[in-house]
């Protein structure tokens, strides 16, 4: 490819998008979203296929379960629990709680416990792209189920198990340009309740070219660019009222375009 071509695609992701200004009325975005801009963008196309509620359990298992990863759009209502989940109520329900962060690298073994205030108003804020996933603190998982049971009983997953699987939930909150990269693991949903979450998958067969201590931001921006067509991954941003389904294995990582609060049903 071309050196100017390729200066081009950096620049095209660096660039800050605007976003459309009813975005920032605090009950859109839940009180969440910190900055008028995104330092990232959408996928130009969506590549995931999309299906609406009229979808039914018998081609749910036939043409996604076991073969490739699918959005679900307006399958379920999460009006309720997306209320409860504004930033005033939960620093008041969960302020004072202690939250576990996890370092947002591919092999995470590094925990931080904090206070859910201490880390929504001091350590919640956008990925620095010079950053290492190993030097980022994410909070995913490792939820306290006796102290969150009962918002995650107001949350409804998707109604299509996988035979012989049960659901446990993961839930998060975290700054626009962060993400998990590349892992796999078993099936599952992940679900945005404020913000957008951009999704880059490769079946079982594809191991992608990544670092497991780069973050997925500098992975967009340092590898992906350069990535022949043949090698570029499934990809998509979901936001509120769409939820991914990723088959088991599937290689993934994310990245939220915004600050974003959401929550994965893995069927395990
Ligand atoms: O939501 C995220 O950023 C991470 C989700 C993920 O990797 C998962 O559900 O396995």
């Amino acid at each position: 490819m071309a050196l100017g071509i390729q200066l081009l695609l950096i620049f095209q992701a660096l660039l800050p998008l605007t976003l459309p200004e009813q975005s920032f009325c605090t009950e859109e975005d839940g009180g969440w979203r910190l900055s008028p801009y995104s330092a990232v963008q959408e996928e130009e196309q969506c590549t995931v296929d999309k299906v609406d509620s009229s979808i039914s359990y018998a081609e749910f298992l036939k043409q996604y379960a076991y073969k490739r990863p699918v959005i679900l759009k307006g399958i379920t209502d999460n009006s309720e629990f997306r209320s409860l989940c504004t930033k005033q109520n939960l620093l008041q329900e969960y302020g004072d709680r202690l939250v576990r962060l996890s370092t947002a690298n591919t092999y995470s073994y590094e925990k931080l416990d904090v206070s859910f205030r201490q880390y929504v108003e001091h350590l919640l804020k956008p990925q620095d792209v010079n950053t290492l996933g190993n030097d980022t603190l994410y909070f995913f998982g490792d939820n306290n189920i006796t102290e969150w049971g009962l918002l995650f009983d107001k949350y409804t997953p998707p109604p299509f198990k996988i035979p012989g699987t049960s659901g446990a939930y993961s839930f998060g909150i975290a700054g626009s340009g962060t993400g998990v990269p590349f892992h796999w693991h078993g099936p599952g949903y992940s679900e945005v309740i404020y913000g957008r979450k951009r999704w880059f998958l490769y079946p079982p067969d594809k191991t992608p070219e990544f670092n497991p201590n780069r973050t997925t931001l500098s992975w967009l921006l340092d590898t992906y660019p350069f990535l022949p067509e043949e090698d570029r991954p499934i990809e998509c941003t979901i936001r509120p009222g769409e939820a991914l389904y990723f088959p088991d294995r599937w290689w993934h990582a994310t990245l939220n375009l915004d600050t974003s609060v959401f929550i994965s049903t893995f069927l395990g």
